[in-house]
């Protein structure tokens, strides 16, 4: 029987309070009004941009439905939607590509000003499809996929293979994409450079195999977590480096490392201390620093701007800098093809149930991308 147009009652992870566990609650999915798609999901990644938003590290509305990185099947469309119909594999684009605002038009830039990652915690018309025990739950930057069932806007999602593996998949929604982007796209890495990688989850993983495709010589990989190296290494890191185990600053150690400075250096981790490690340890002449993590809400550093007069870059980029509606599917087809590897960055799957298990292993350090499946 089919469920279109109809309220479909159906199990997410409802986050009611910052520092709380999710509870798994029975929803109502409102259906999709015009230019809006409801999605069965089929895969869901745990990232550590959720895992912020139960922190406080990012502010959001609560109750929300968390959740940003994942594959599914159209269930049902919306008046006006062109782009995908009932049945079609997809992936939700937690940023959006509307390809009418002025970011959508410029040729390099990806961060269309539809999105939402201020936080509003809607759809794009304002309101939600999400109702728990009588109360409306907020959206998470228009994607909401720790729900058996979620609603996007039709600018917030992609078509993609339909013989794709969709557990695997998922993570091109974003670890994979914002990690490998940030090298090839954002950082532009080049052929024989080298380049100095901090964080060594799924994100900087996969911002190592992006350094790697480029043609880097050397791939520094730096991590409080020692249990991260061996898993670095695999992906392309040439060596790996705890700042623990240093006296000196660890930015003073890879200047050392590299002649005065990597050619290109990435903070993905979202933390102050070392988004400036990262961009002293990029040369001062040649140099470029990405920063890649979220950083905590509302903190900020103090930059002597004489670091850039002498010739360095300092940039940054959501999802990689690719714009995601166009990439998505290009970046599926190419996974198809072998062009890269999705499974070391998958250590674990577990139903969708056990989301709070999932967390724990991320926040225990002991897992780089957990896949839950519905
Ligand atoms: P993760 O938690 O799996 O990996 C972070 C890694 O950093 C872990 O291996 C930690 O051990 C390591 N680490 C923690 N503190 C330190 C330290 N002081 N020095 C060195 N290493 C340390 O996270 P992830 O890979 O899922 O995400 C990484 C960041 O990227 C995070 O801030 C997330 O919010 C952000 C992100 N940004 C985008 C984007 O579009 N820019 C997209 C997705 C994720
Ligand atoms: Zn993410
Ligand atoms: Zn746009």
């Amino acid at each position: 029987m089919s469920t279109a147009g109809k309220v479909i009652k159906c199990k997410a992870a409802v986050l009611w309070e910052r520092n709380k566990p999710f509870s798994i609650e029975e929803v109502e999915v409102a259906p999709p009004k015009a230019h809006e798609v409801r999605i069965k999901m089929v895969a869901t990644g745990i990232c550590r941009s959720d895992d912020h938003v139960v922190n406080g590290s990012i502010v959001s509305p609560l109750p929300i439905i968390l959740g940003h990185e994942a594959a599914g099947i159209v269930e049902s469309i919306g008046e006006g939607v062109t782009t995908v119909k009932p049945g079609d594999k997809v992936i939700p684009l937690f940023t959006p590509q509307c390809g009418k605002c002025r970011i959508c038009k410029h040729p390099e830039s990806n961060f269309c000003m539809k999105n939402d990652l201020a936080q509003r915690g809607t759809l794009s018309d304002g309101t939600s499809r999400f109702t728990c025990k009588g109360k409306p739950v907020h959206h998470f930057m228009g994607t909401s996929t720790f729900s058996q069932y979620t609603v996007v806007d039709e600018i917030s999602v992609a078509k993609i293979d339909a013989a794709a593996p969709l557990e695997k998949v998922c993570l091109i929604g974003c670890g994979f994409s914002t990690g490998y982007g940030s090298a090839v796209k954002v950082a532009k890495v080049t052929p024989g450079s080298t380049c100095a990688v901090f964080g060594l989850g799924g994100v900087g993983l996969s911002v190592i195999m992006g350094c790697k495709a480029a043609g880097a010589a050397r791939i520094i990989g730096v991590d409080i977590n020692k249990d991260k190296f061996p898993k670095a290494k695999e992906v392309g890191a040439t060596e790996c480096i705890n700042p623990q185990d240093y006296k000196k600053p660890i930015y003073e150690v890879i200047q050392e490392m590299s002649d005065g400075g990597v050619d290109f250096s990435f903070e993905v981790i979202g933390r102050l201390d070392t988004v400036t490690a990262a961009l002293l340890c990029c040369h001062g002449s040649c140099g470029t620093s990405v920063v890649v993590g979220v950083p905590p809400d509302s903190q900020s550093l103090t930059v002597n701007p004489a670091l850039l007069l002498t010739g360095r870059t300092w940039k940054g980029a959501i999802f990689g800098g690719f714009k995601s509606k166009d990439s998505v599917p290009k970046l599926v087809a190419d996974f198809m093809a072998n062009k890269f590897q999705l499974d070391p960055l998958i250590t674990k799957v577990l139903p969708f149930e056990k989301i709070n298990e999932g967390f724990d292993l991320l926040r225990a350090g002991k897992s780089i991308r957990t896949i839950l499946t519905f």
